[in-house]
């Protein structure tokens, strides 16, 4: 592994005032986000899932792919796709967010890929529970982190590089990790990961790691660049800071009405508009969700769907009924798990994660139409 020194050090962070550049333009074109209104579905339809990729898309040949589990191991394994396909199967629906999402709403704002609130979407996840094979393998009775390595290559902040990531053993040996190779009943699609990828329900997107080659069982922490450099939460560029790890609570509305092409600014007609959003948390369970419609002045408790125990790691869905005058309104939303609230202000760190500031909607509403 080389440095390319042009691009070593930390993350830049843009002037005051400074706007979205080309390259964060080039990455936002190829890391599309969730139409918000596609959180009217329950399961995200293919092709609206969020889309993060640090590097290239690797075309991966299914018909070669190997998955190759080894490190501190009794019998190190090598499976096909056909193998890993005959185990037994099953599906979850489970919810992504980057950890990114919010990014470009801090202020100074991280360069880096810009999102406002759109990198999240539910699938239906179809694998074989990685524990089992762990087991098979022989755990090591020092394992500590379990590294799992994508086939996807190339230079972040000049260190050269396999995406790869660790996670604690005792993460990897939840029933609901899951090496998974079908999404809402079709096999992957290559931005997603194809043929295989890991799904670890709960935490922030870039520990489901995409086009999976390797699994490597470590008797000391992983101090690779995705743990350790990137995905920390940190203020000083020389602290090392927290890892980032599980997601924290957010309500979404869809937003209502219909929006101007050019600013995306939302009209609705008065009398009642239904207001409708989905609410989730990788970390606790979302206890409600609360709705400003006067700019946070006052906050209105939303009808929360019950949690359904067959998808503990989904989204759920909440509506509100919102009385609406003629005039400027600006919506929020809020979420609150068992840990606590979204916040209204948000907490700045210098890589622009787990910013799950409140969602503000800025809407225009006009008297009732001319029949
Ligand atoms: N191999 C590999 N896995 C990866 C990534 C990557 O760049 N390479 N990106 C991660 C990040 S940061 C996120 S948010 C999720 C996005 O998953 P999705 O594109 O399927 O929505 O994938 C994660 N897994
Ligand atoms: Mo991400």
């Amino acid at each position: 592994m080389t440095v390319v020194d042009r691009y070593a050090g930390s993350a830049r962070i843009a002037e005051p005032g400074e706007g979205i550049g080309l390259d964060e333009l080039a990455l936002a074109t190829r890391n599309h986000g969730l139409p918000l209104e596609a959180l009217r579905y329950e399961v995200t339809p293919p092709g609206l899932h969020y889309v993060l990729t640090h590097f290239d898309i690797p075309a991966v040949d299914p018909g070669s792919w190997r998955l190759e589990i080894g490190g501190a191991v009794d019998r190190p394994v090598t499976l096909d796709l056909a193998d890993l396909t005959a185990r037994p199967a099953v599906t979850a629906r489970v919810l992504l967010e980057c950890a990114g999402n919010g990014r470009a709403r801090l202020e100074p704002r991280p360069v880096s890929q810009p999102w406002l609130l759109e990198a999240v979407g539910t699938a239906e996840w179809t694998g074989t529970p990685l524990a089992p094979l762990l087991e098979e393998a022989g755990l090591s009775p020092g394992a500590v982190d379990v590294v799992f390595t994508g086939a996807d290559h190339g230079v972040e902040r000049g260190v050269e590089q396999d995406y790869a990531r660790g996670l604690p053993v005792a993460e990897a040996l939840r029933p609901e990790a899951l090496l998974v190779w079908a999404m809402n009943g079709q096999p992957l699609p290559p931005q997603h990961g194809a043929p295989v990828r890991l799904v670890i329900p709960g935490w922030y997107g870039m520990a489901h790691v995409k086009w999976l080659t390797r699994i490597d069982v470590l008797t000391e922490p992983f101090t690779g660049y995705q743990n350790a450099t990137a995905y920390r939460l940190k203020v000083d560029a020389e602290d090392a800071g927290e890892p980032v790890t599980r997601i924290r609570p957010r309500a979404l509305v869809a937003p209502p009405g219909w929006p101007d092409f050019m600013t995306r600014e939302r009209f609705v007609r008065a009398g009642v508009v239904p207001l409708s959003g989905r609410a989730w948390s990788g970390r606790a369970p979302v206890t409600r969700v609360e709705v400003s419609t006067d700019a946070g002045s006052s906050w209105h408790e939303a009808a929360l769907a019950a949690a359904d125990p067959a998808h503990p790691f989904a989204w759920r869905a909440w509506t509100y009924d919102w009385s609406a005058s003629p005039g400027p309104a600006e919506l929020l939303v809020r979420a609150t798990d068992e840990q606590g609230a979204q916040p209204v202000e948000p907490e700045w760190n210098r890589q622009g994660m787990a910013n799950n500031l409140v969602q503000r909607v800025p809407v225009t509403v006009l008297g009732a139409a001319v029949g």
